[in-house]
């Protein structure tokens, strides 16, 4: 069980409602460790009508919850079909807090393509920097997992976006985006976007490496370094132009 077993766990008549805040996450946690989806949307809702704010409940429940099934799958405490339930409950909290994380109506910043690389079919901190991104005012164009070369070419081409995300989640499959960089800067369309790039085995020396911009080592940490990089790019002119597209 979740490393705050021995809580509040393991109680079929647990009525979330009737628990403080700190023994509600607790269970949050827990109940992300036993895939409960159901239960982890009807808590994401409770905190938000506790007046949390939706990245609160983002980091200190969901992403929490997550690093602990890491921890566990890490060491063959958990396996693939318990670390799938997990995301899946994760995902229905997410879907709660998109829209709330989304409505800042902040002035469009910029664009962005973001997409997991080949080989690698972890989404969840993708999707989250992208609804991040999305909440600080960035039009995001999220292509999926498993993108090839041609992928992140064809999409780049198509939405001309500011700003190419990848996300690697695997040593294996975190030197595919040298590949990705390799084949813009062939083409000669390497400095027409700005590269970041994430994942939970990466750092900056790993994104200097392989040419990109930037490393970004969280959600909020993109928004940041996706702004810097927009009013570098076009000064402070950016954000008021494209607000008024
Ligand atoms: Co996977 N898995 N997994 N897994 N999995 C890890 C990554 C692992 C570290 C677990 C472990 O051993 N502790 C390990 C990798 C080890 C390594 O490479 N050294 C691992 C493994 C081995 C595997 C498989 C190979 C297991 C197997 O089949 N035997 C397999 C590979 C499948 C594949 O991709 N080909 C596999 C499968 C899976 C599931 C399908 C079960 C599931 C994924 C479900 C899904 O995503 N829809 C899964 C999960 C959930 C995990 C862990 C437990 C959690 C990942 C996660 O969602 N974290 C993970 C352990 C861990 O990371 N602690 C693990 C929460 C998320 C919010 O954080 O993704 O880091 P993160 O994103 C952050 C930042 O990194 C950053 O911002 C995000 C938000 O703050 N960021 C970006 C991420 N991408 C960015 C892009 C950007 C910017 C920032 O662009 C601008």
């Amino acid at each position: 069980m979740a490393e705050n077993d021995g809580q509040v766990d393991g109680e079929d008549d647990v009525v979330l409602a009737e628990l403080n805040d700190a023994d509600l996450v607790a269970q949050m946690h827990d109940d992300l460790y036993d895939g409960l989806a159901d239960e982890i949307a009807e808590g994401t809702n409770i905190l938000l009508q506790r007046d949390w704010e939706p990245y609160k409940v983002l980091t200190e429940a969901l992403v929490e919850g997550m690093r602990i099934v890491g921890i566990d799958f890490r060491d063959g405490i958990l396996f693939v079909p318990e670390v799938l339930q997990s995301a899946n409950a994760m995902k229905a909290g997410m879907a709660i807090l998109r829209p709330l994380l989304a409505e800042s109506g902040a002035p469009r910043m910029g664009k962005i393509v973001i997409g997991t690389v080949k080989g690698d079919i972890h989404d969840i901190g993708k999707n989250l920097v992208g609804m991040m991104m999305e909440g600080a005012g960035f039009e995001v164009i999220d292509i999926g997992i498993n993108n090839d070369v041609d992928a992140y070419l064809t999409a780049l081409d198509e939405h001309q976006p500011d700003i190419l995300g990848m996300s690697a989640l695997l040593t294996t499959t975190m030197p595919y985006m040298k590949v990705v960089v390799e084949a813009l800067k062939e083409k000669g369309i390497r400095n027409d976007y700005i590269v970041l790039v994430g994942g939970a085995p990466l750092n900056e020396e790993f994104a200097d490496n392989v040419g990109a911009d930037a490393y970004c080592r969280d959600a909020a940490i993109s928004v940041e370094i996706a702004k810097e990089f927009m009013s570098k790019r076009q000064g402070s002119a950016a954000a008021v132009g494209m607000a008024a597209q």
